[in-house]
């Protein structure tokens, strides 16, 4: 069996700080913070899992479309026909009553306004954020619709969570992820195809289209442990350095609470992979970053090599966090060898149209919707 070494990139608690979420602040638009309290350093490395653990563990899986009834599917609301498709919020279930329709219309607003500044800033560190993008409204009109998802989708989530945990050697899983909400559930989908994100992810990748990749629920329940280190793309078949995630919380979030913290310009650090391989512990290697305390409706943004993580949830409070992912249009799958070096952990974002496209093929399925 092929052993492909594969990249799971840690926070370690080398010590109490470690994991604390880092004093050093991005602001969009103006000067970084360096004044007061140095900042807090938390360790980057990485450990190297061989596919055999990760194969074996991952069957434990099961099938993860396999949802209650009250949450069943109708995929043909992604728009019939072949090839690339324009995503429609048309005829999805409604998970019988269970989730409340997204009491908010996304499809009025703006996007958000990205300047040379801003844009340039995305380009050299990998990761922005566009404050105020939705209202408040909106985000409590998606928080009452997605945490109804999460919760019909609870037991998809606690499964794949456990088929981690396995993987993981015992480690509980940092959070609960629902993948792909959107094809399952109207409010997701009005979500992740809003104009407004798809809007400026094409700004931020300087490309004419972008395609849907996957959307996700993050709960990260009290007492959950940091999210690993890693970058998306390592999870993705995608030939691609076109690739951008918007995340956001549900909610208003605290500065030194549970907000994505960014390995800035690692995205386009190729001396990493080029000198040292996957397994380097790259502690001190990068300026770490976070965009501070979040207000409902305001949405970072993170290149799709760009390793990040998320500190431990000590609040009593669970932490719901939506992350929509794009990539330009063009990308292929990756050639077989590639392949075998995909990080499956996030394979049920993929294993419902992978299987219809050959290695090298144009990356263009009813799935992978192009956004307007
Ligand atoms: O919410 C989290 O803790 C993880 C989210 C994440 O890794 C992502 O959006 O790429």
């Amino acid at each position: 069996m092929t052993l492909c070494r594969l990249l799971l990139w840690t926070a370690t608690a080398g010590s109490g700080a470690a994991l604390a979420p880092n004093t050093r602040r991005f602001v969009a638009g103006r000067a970084r913070d360096s004044a007061a309290k140095p900042p807090r350093r938390r360790r980057v490395t990485c450990r190297v899992l061989d596919d055999e653990a990760i194969g074996l563990d991952l069957e434990a899986l099961g099938d993860l479309g396999a949802l209650d009834d009250a949450a069943s599917l109708d995929l043909d609301a992604l728009v019939a026909g072949a090839g690339l498709t324009v995503a429609s919020t048309a005829a999805l279930a409604d998970a019988g009553g269970a989730v409340p329709a997204l009491a908010a219309d996304l499809s009025t607003g703006t996007a958000a306004v990205l300047g040379a500044e801003a844009l340039l800033a995305f380009e050299r560190d990998g990761h922005i954020c566009t404050r105020g993008l939705f209202s408040s409204d909106e985000i409590s009109a998606m928080h009452d619709s997605l945490e109804a998802v999460s919760r019909v989708e609870a037991k998809a989530a606690e499964r794949h969570a456990v088929a981690m945990n396995d993987a993981m050697g015992g480690e509980r899983a940092p959070f609960l992820q629902t993948f792909n909400p959107h094809r399952r559930h109207r409010p997701a989908l009005m979500v992740a195809t809003c104009a407004r994100l798809a809007a400026t992810a094409r700004a931020l990748l300087g490309v004419e289209e972008v395609q849907l990749y996957q959307s996700c629920l993050f709960k990260k329940r009290a007492g959950d442990e940091a999210t690993n280190w890693h970058s998306d793309l390592h999870t993705s078949p995608l030939d691609t350095n076109q690739f951008i995630t918007c995340w956001f919380p549900l909610h208003d979030l605290a500065a030194d609470s549970t907000g994505l913290c960014y390995a800035t310009g690692s995205h386009r650090d190729l001396a990493l992979p080029m000198w040292y391989g996957q397994g380097f512990d790259a502690d001190g290697r990068y300026e770490l970053e976070d965009h501070g305390a979040y207000e409902a409706g305001d949405v970072s943004w993170h290149h799709g090599w760009l390793l990040h993580s998320a500190a431990d949830n000590r609040s009593p409070r669970d932490r719901l966090a939506v992350a929509v992912s794009f990539f330009a249009s063009g990308a292929c799958i990756i050639e077989e060898d590639g392949l075998a070096c995909v990080n499956d952990e996030d394979h049920p974002s993929y294993d419902d149209w992978l299987p219809d496209l050959a290695p090298g093929d144009l990356a263009a399925h009813e799935l992978l919707p192009v956004v307007r």
